[in-house]
């Protein structure tokens, strides 16, 4: 039997994106040869993503649209996973920075390994920034990657392949929570499982339509706060305290 793979695809104003990019994601994974599931969770977003997702999903069973009331990209993941069917679920954006072609590549990465992550700054990936940005936000992720002892270096993108039962043994509503730093918390939350982990380069594209929404030097911050945070829990713990450390 061909492997389910899940796509959870979090939408804030993704209108112009969202249609295509859930036909292209079903395209590129059918011809690799697997059963694909398109979850989109939508936090009610003023553009209308929410209405077009729906009329989608009505169209084509392997379309699945969720539409919420609460907004956040952390809890969002966590519902598009826990609402997907797939033995392997990919998490990515909804806007084309992360290429629909690169999805087979990280999956079938998953072969011999747990979870596969998309990176932009493993040898052959890229950023479609200037020179500048580039080596500021690699470093940024360096300083992650030493602060917490983890593998990945692109801890902070969201594009990634993982097998569900290895997400079994975390506190999933400990670590999906906040923004993008919900990816290196759950990276941490992995670290005694000793899995697999592995990263494929792939080149982020500019969003076809729309707008960011990341407050660049807000998040920046947040995220560093957030990784001291979790190192200091993790010291704790190890010094015999039972706390996990991200309680809030
Ligand atoms: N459901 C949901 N998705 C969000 C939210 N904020 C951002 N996203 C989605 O998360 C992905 C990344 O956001 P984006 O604006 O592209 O940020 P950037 O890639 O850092 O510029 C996109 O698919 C967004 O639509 C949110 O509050 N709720
Ligand atoms: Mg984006």
């Amino acid at each position: 039997m061909a492997t389910r793979v899940s796509v959870v695809l979090p939408t804030y104003n993704e209108r112009g994106n969202i249609a295509e990019l859930s036909s292209e994601l079903i395209k590129e994974l059918k011809k690799a040869g697997y059963v694909p599931e398109i979850v989109i969770v939508d936090d009610s977003s003023p553009d209308g993503t929410g209405e077009v997702a729906t009329a989608i999903s009505k169209k084509n069973k392997l379309i699945k649209a969720i539409v919420r009331t609460e907004r956040g990209l952390g809890t969002a993941v966590l519902r598009g996973i826990n609402e997907s069917s797939g033995s392997i679920i990919v998490v990515m954006d909804a806007d084309f920075s992360h290429p629909p072609g690169s999805v087979p590549v990280l999956v079938k990465g998953i072969d011999d390994a747990d979870a596969v992550f998309a990176s932009r700054y493993a040898s052959g990936g890229s950023m479609n920034t200037d020179f500048i940005q580039y080596y500021l936000s690699k470093l940024f992720n360096y300083a992650i990657k030493a602060m917490l002892g983890i593998k990945v270096l692109d801890s902070t993108g969201g594009f990634f392949a993982i097998k569900r039962k290895a997400i079994k043994g975390i506190k999933t509503e400990q670590v999906f929570k906040g923004y993008g730093d919900y990816c290196f918390r759950m990276l941490y939350a992995l670290k005694p499982a000793r899995l697999r982990i592995k990263e494929l380069p792939f080149k982020y594209m500019p969003r076809r339509y729309g707008k960011s929404k990341t407050p660049l030097l807000k998040s920046g911050i947040s995220y560093g706060i957030e990784a001291l945070k979790l190192r200091r829990g993790g010291k704790m713990k190890n010094g015999g305290e039972e706390k996990s450390g991200n309680a809030n």
